[in-house]
């Protein structure tokens, strides 16, 4: 009969380390279009796109270079910059711009090249 109270414990214990969502803690954030990474949207992180895409400078942070692809091809390209232009200027917002990105901030970057 002491089996079984051991049993239980057992698969609290199991259940435990396989919580669903636990692994999410771990996720970092960042913010669809903050190119430059200060939280906030404006004509810096369009600004920032495209001097990385005149190889100016790199966005090299996983951080910045997540928030920068706005369309979430794998790429920082011209577009992305026209994107946040398109919704500073309220024109529209097909990529969300300002939704929240969860990434792991152990995985590698994506190559933009
Ligand atoms: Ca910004
Ligand atoms: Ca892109």
């Amino acid at each position: 009969m002491k089996k079984i109270p051991l049993i239980i414990t057992a698969l609290l214990l199991i259940s435990a380390i396989f919580v669903p969502g636990a692994s999410a803690a771990k996720l970092a954030t960042t913010i669809r279009g903050d190119a430059d990474g200060n939280g906030k949207v404006n004509i810096n992180d369009v600004t920032a796109i495209q001097r990385h895409c005149a190889q100016l400078e790199t966005l090299m942070a996983k951080k910045q270079t997540l928030a920068a692809d706005v369309d979430g091809n794998g790429y920082i390209t011209i577009d992305d910059a026209t994107y946040i232009q398109e919704y500073l200027a309220e024109y529209e917002n097909t990529y969300n711009i300002l939704g929240v990105i969860y990434y792991d901030p152990y995985d590698l970057p994506f190559d933009d090249d």
